[in-house]
């Protein structure tokens, strides 16, 4: 399974991104914005990452912006804890892009290295789900303008065909920078990524390999493949 294949490769991950952490105090920030629809594994993917960043020494801010569900808050908070991170969280129903906006101000008080932003995965309806992300972005890019923003799809790997239009929805509102495939611990071997690579020019960058706070791994395309074939 691809969880094995790769499980010694986190420590790249980390490398990687400890050259990449950028001083948000001098206004050259790194922010990463996780969308996709519920279930996906935005949260748990903020937790993974949150401990990621913490064990590299980084000063993380975790914005609570999925203000749809008082569960999701506090979901989010078990995990924050868990990483040991501050989070910046407002209540349920709240804007999500004030929530931002206050991570935002507390990390560049706090001189944070990160922010991680949770996003709802519905709303309403798609289209307040939309303006939303819209405003989240606009926000980010204003208070930010230097920073380098991720904005990461997050994809489910058991989702089969229905990930490509998951993919094209939400490229056609944010400008989504990667791919975090998640659940590839299962027997799903997340095909779609490939025309969705095809299609949509969206490279994996992650992967989420378990419920655990370590299970999430560089995406390497040498060993996805041969997992592919296995
Ligand atoms: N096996 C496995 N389960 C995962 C993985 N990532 C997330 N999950 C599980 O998937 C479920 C949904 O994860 P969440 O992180 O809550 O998903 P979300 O995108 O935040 O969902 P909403 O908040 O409802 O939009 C949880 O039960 C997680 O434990 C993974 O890589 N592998
Ligand atoms: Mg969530």
């Amino acid at each position: 399974m691809y969880a094995v294949e790769t499980r010694g490769l986190i420590k790249k991950y980390k490398t990687k991104a400890a050259v990449s952490g950028l001083d948000l105090a001098v206004n050259e920030g790194e922010i990463y914005a996780l969308l996709g629809v519920n279930g996906a594994g935005k949260t748990t993917t903020i937790g993974k990452m949150s401990a990621n960043f913490k064990a590299q020494g980084k000063k993380v801010i975790v914005a609570a912006a999925d203000t749809f569900r008082a569960a999701a808050i506090d979901q989010l908070n078990v995990w924050t804890d868990r990483a040991g991170v501050d989070i910046v969280k407002h209540g349920e129903g709240s804007d999500p892009a004030a929530v931002i906006f206050d991570a935002i101000s507390a990390a560049k008080a706090r001189g944070a290295d990160i922010v991680l932003c949770d996003t709802a995965g519905r709303l309403h309806n798609k289209k307040n789900l939309m303006e939303e992300l819209k405003k989240i972005a606009r926000v980010i890019s204003r208070e930010l303008p230097e920073a380098s923003v991720e904005t990461l799809l997050v994809l489910d790997a058991t989702t089969g065909q229905n990930a490509v239009n998951q993919a094209q929805l939400f490229s056609e509102t944010a400008d989504i920078t990667g791919i975090v495939l998640t659940k590839l611990d299962g027997t799903a071997k997340g095909g779609i990524i490939i025309p969705i690579k095809n299609e949509l020019g969206l490279s994996v960058k992650l992967v989420g390999v378990g419920e655990k706070i370590d299970d999430l791994q560089p995406f390497v395309p040498e060993d996805y493949v041969n997992a592919l074939f296995e």
